[in-house]
């Protein structure tokens, strides 16, 4: 097959679908094409469900067609509603996942299954809380935290605490522009109040409450989410895996794990390793149990236990056609209904555990964080009684795999940072050493390339070529979510990826001793990467829109990736689109999200279907913001 006509940049995934077709297997590629041309106004965003009177589908063309729905709304306002409501629904996806972890947080004790894995964070956290410490129980303080950190959610006064952590020119920017996000759940009921039919028409207040609202993300939920995880399951050190669909193991019960909760997948982790579990195993003739991840779950456990990863979004049928996996176990987000009918075709059990994603035709075993180990086992189970079924002939393991480093929590990356101290002179514990290299030009910035997979383009194909055009001009690279598994299976997670990058890079990797790419973590762990930014800009005394960074979601799909871009460049940060948003029936609103904001932010979108532009603009723009910079300093 020519290299243009592959679905991706592995053949694998080629060869796994010529699978599918070979076994009469419907895959997403079958139902793209049954698709046909996506509906003009969708895509544009100019279609309101919003009330019963519509649907409303306006024409973005003036003098073709309807300009207004029937209560008058216009197309800016239609988008920006639209827009709106997919900030709320990320917002909500990521912050209702960190409050199931501030619930297990609080459930946490000495002998119970989930424990206080890393008491200095949390003693951090409660200080920074005025939660007092001094002679308490270690888990009097994490209950404490953890009714604290609920109450963010739904509190009736005040905004919310984790803002007073950005750089004091921010905070400044968010007060003027009255954007300091309230209580998470408040911040989301009020896009969704707003967007009913008959209040906000306004496409910029729209912007602004969108803003505020992924502010509550970014600043709120999803740094809930990755505070908290670290604490009860531990804040991550580097690691070596492998990834790819070629760590499935052929004479191994292989487990996927896909969503994005640790909480289930932490158990499941330990349940793997329980006594009885591997009796069990030696019993139906499997030489172990093969864990291995796919999207944020799967970076949650590669993060904290190594465990290999399987793919991305975008491969989890294809994970399926291998034939070789006893259980795909799942908790929530980013889970293909069609899992259930794909694993019908083999003897793959597909088995939901939350009450918040329960999926026609799947085998629900709920998840009881109560007894969470033994619900665990009981999943785990059902996995390894299953070895028998495998049907030998139906199995194709491709051998594709890459070696690759991750973990990098901010702790671990100034861990690495601290080994070119000169302690006498400098303190350690900071990002001193990176932000004197971005200062100096050896490193002429930073990208956070985040986010997911998506069928509108060659999947991973733009991930990896802006990836390698980044790290090839002396621009380090932080990644997160699927893009980090992209990343993984590229092969530029580990140090070999390091003769890639530009000389400026190559020393850095050199010195401090890591790869020039670096895994952060999953999708809610982007909050990683916008404070690594904002100590930066605090110790260089400037604001975050100041620096030469960028983030990068050329693949994106999800609306939690669109509360995330919008947080990003609320936060100072410029955000490079590689999808287009359903946004361009309003000119009105393109032009407030890829101009406009910037008076507003310092920052602004940009939009490129093209990744290799994408990346000459990003360059550009690196370039632009290090002028800035050396005129401030
Ligand atoms: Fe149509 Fe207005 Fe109702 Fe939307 S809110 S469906 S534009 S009448
Ligand atoms: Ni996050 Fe995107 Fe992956 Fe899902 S797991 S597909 S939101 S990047
Ligand atoms: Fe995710």
């Amino acid at each position: 097959m020519s290299e243009e006509k592959m679905v991706s940049l592995n053949t694998i995934d080629d060869q796994l679908i010529k699978k599918a077709a070979d076994e009469g297997i419907e895959t997403m590629w079958d139902r793209k094409k049954a698709m046909k041309a996506p509906c003009g106004f969708g895509e544009k965003g100019v279609c309101c469900r919003i009330c019963g009177m519509g649907p409303c589908r306006v024409s973005p063309v003036a003098g073709k067609g309807a300009q207004k729905g029937i209560c008058g709304a216009t197309a800016d306002t239609i988008v920006a509603r639209n827009f709106a409501r997919m900030v709320a629904a990320g917002t909500a996806s990521h912050s209702d996942h960190a409050r199931d972890i501030a619930h297990v947080l609080h459930m946490a004790s000495r002998d119970g299954n989930y424990q206080v894995q890393d008491e200095k964070k949390l003693i951090a956290l409660a200080q920074e809380w005025e939660v007092p410490t001094e002679g308490r129980d270690i888990y009097d303080v994490a209950h404490e935290v953890a009714e604290i950190a609920l109450n963010e959610f739904g509190k009736p006064f005040g905004t919310l605490r984790f803002p007073d952590r950005a750089p004091a020119p921010r905070r400044k920017i968010w007060e003027e522009l009255n954007i300091m996000p309230r209580a998470i759940d408040r911040e989301i009921a009020t896009i969704m109040h707003s967007t009913h039919m008959g209040c906000t028409s306004d496409a910029e207040s729209l912007l602004r409450l969108s803003m505020r609202t992924s502010l509550a993300n970014g600043w709120g939920g999803s740094m809930l989410g990755t505070e908290l995880s670290d604490i009860v399951f531990g804040t991550s050190t580097p690691r070596m895996t492998e990834a790819n669909l070629g760590v499935l193991e052929e004479k191994q019960v292989n487990i996927l794990l896909h969503g994005h909760d640790p909480c289930l997948s932490e158990m499941i982790v330990a349940a793997a390793q329980d006594p009885e579990m591997i009796k069990l195993t030696e019993e139906v003739g499997a030489e172990g149990i093969n864990l291995a991840g796919m999207c944020c779950t799967g970076n949650e456990v590669t993060m904290r236990h190594g465990v290999k990863i399987a793919g991305t979004f975008y491969q989890q049928e294809l994970a399926v056609l291998t034939g070789a996996i006893e259980a795909v176990i799942v908790d929530v987000q980013c889970i293909f209904p069609s899992l259930a009918p794909i694993t019908d075709c083999y003897h793959t059990k597909f088995i939901t555990t939350s009450p918040k994603a329960k999926i026609t035709g799947a085998t629900h075993i709920e998840f009881n964080e109560e007894k969470a180990l033994e619900s665990a086992k009981v999943i785990v189970r059902e996995a390894i009684e299953n070895y028998k079924n495998r049907k030998q002939d139906k199995v194709f393991i491709p051998q594709s795999k890459a070696q690759a480093i991750t973990g990098y929590s901010n702790e671990a990356v100034i861990k690495q940072l601290d080994r070119v101290v000169n302690s006498n002179i400098d303190p350690q514990g900071t990002v001193k050493p990176l932000a004197d290299v971005i200062k100096a030009g050896v490193l002429r910035g930073a990208a956070g390339i985040v986010g997911c997979n998506n069928i509108k383009t060659k999947h991973e194909y733009s991930h990896i070529e802006i990836m390698k055009k980044l790290i090839a001009n002396d621009v380090i690279v932080v990644t997160t979510g699927c893009a980090a598994q992209a990343a993984a299976k590229a092969g530029l997670l580990s140090k070999d990826a390091i003769k890639l990058a530009g000389k400026g890079l190559q020393a850095v990797c050199e010195l401090v001793d890591i790869p020039p790419v670096i895994h952060l973590g999953s999708c809610v762990d982007n909050t990683r990467i916008i404070r690594l930014v904002s100590a930066v800009s605090e110790h260089l005394g400037v604001d975050n829109s100041d620096l030469p960074v960028v983030g990068v979601a050329p693949e994106w799909m999800s609306e939690k990736a669109v509360a995330i871009g919008t947080y990003v460049v609320s936060s100072g940060i410029d955000v490079f689109l590689g999808i287009t948003p359903p946004v361009t029936g309003s000119p009105e609103f393109v032009d407030l999200l890829t101009n406009k904001i910037e008076d507003m932010t310092g920052a602004k979108f940009f939009i490129d279907e093209n990744p290799l532009t994408l990346a000459d603009k990003i360059l550009e723009r690196i370039e632009e913001k290090r002028t800035k910079l050396e005129a401030r300093l």
